[in-house]
């Protein structure tokens, strides 16, 4: 069962597919976001996705996988969320890469990320707003200042009503490792700009993933048509349990329903690679299916203002 939301004829739909079977839900769910506000202890989201396909009256069965690919629905966000946040160096190889490219290009003899890594506080941190995070096949901006912008490959939880994750889905968390690295106290411009990161393409219900530390996610990157980066990882890394992730986000802090999680890249890259403009950023899965950008750049005016 995978849940969406598309645009046909300038509305916004959501839709489920379940075996090779589309439904589209009439306009009384407007939003994944309306679905889940359903959802609660009791009741899962495949739950209400079952319940509203048996009542009828709700849904539409409409058409086919065939169809549906090669008709004129685009695929949108899984989810616009009101909120987007991450937890960082949550796999060890991340933590090791970062320490050793601090080290070596900047001659520090510091081990801050293995420091978050090991350390009983996991490293939450905030990576915008709606206007933050693009769908599938959409553009992912890079922000002008930086010259080194690696993508992430992770994956993403979608938090419901209470603060445990609903859904799952992919995400692609750029870095503007550059910045980062220069100092900690960047860590917001590296992290969030306009487009800076992207969800999608579906999103899966939890109870419907066996198991959410077995899943192999893969970051690859073409250029003028030529793999740049091709790059792999399991969730089986991860050092901390999803509701540990979610523990920390929620601690004095009542994230909204919808709010997006990412939870660390399982795809480390080689530091020295940036992305560029056009190049082509696809995050795989065999459970999720891929969430394909395409990359531009802002065009943003250099210091326009008097310096004191
Ligand atoms: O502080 C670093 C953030 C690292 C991150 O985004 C990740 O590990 O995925
Ligand atoms: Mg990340």
């Amino acid at each position: 069962m995978i849940i969406g939301q598309c645009l046909h004829r300038g509305s916004k739909i959501v839709f489920t597919k379940i075996d090779n079977n589309f439904y589209l839900f009439n306009n009384k769910i407007k939003s994944t976001i309306d679905l889940i506000s359903y959802c609660n202890k009791q009741k899962s989201l495949s739950e209400i996705i079952l319940q509203n396909i048996d009542s009828g009256s709700t849904i539409m069965k409409i058409q086919t996988s065939e169809e549906f690919n090669n008709s004129d629905y685009t695929i949108l966000r899984p989810i616009d969320p009101p909120e987007a946040w991450a937890v960082g160096v949550t796999y060890r190889r991340q933590a090791i890469e970062h320490d050793k490219d601090i080290n070596e290009k900047l001659g520090k003899n510091e081990q801050l990320y293995n420091y978050v890594y090991e350390n009983e506080r996991a490293e939450v941190f905030f990576k915008g707003l709606s206007r933050t995070i693009v769908g599938h096949d959409e553009a992912l901006w890079l922000r002008p200042d930086s010259k080194l912008i690696m993508p992430e490959g992770e994956l993403v939880l979608v938090i419901g009503k209470e603060g445990l994750p609903i859904a799952y889905t992919l995400g692609n968390d750029l870095t503007a490792w550059d910045i980062e690295s220069e100092c900690p106290l960047y860590l917001n411009q590296a992290k969030i700009w306009n487009g800076s990161g992207s969800i999608g393409p579906y999103m899966i219900p939890v109870e419907v993933i066996n198991d959410p530390y077995d899943i192999t996610i893969n970051c690859c990157v073409t250029r003028n048509g030529k793999t740049v980066v091709n790059s792999h990882g399991n969730t089986s890394g991860l050092k901390r349990s999803l509701e540990e992730l979610c523990y920390y986000l929620n601690y004095s802090n009542d994230v909204t329903l919808g709010s997006v999680l990412f939870t660390g890249t399982t795809c480390v890259i080689d530091h020295n690679f940036s992305l560029a403009k056009g190049d082509i950023v696809v995050i795989k899965s065999s459970t999720f299916g891929n969430l394909r950008n395409e990359i531009h750049i802002h065009n943003f005016p250099v210091k326009k203002f008097s310096l004191r």
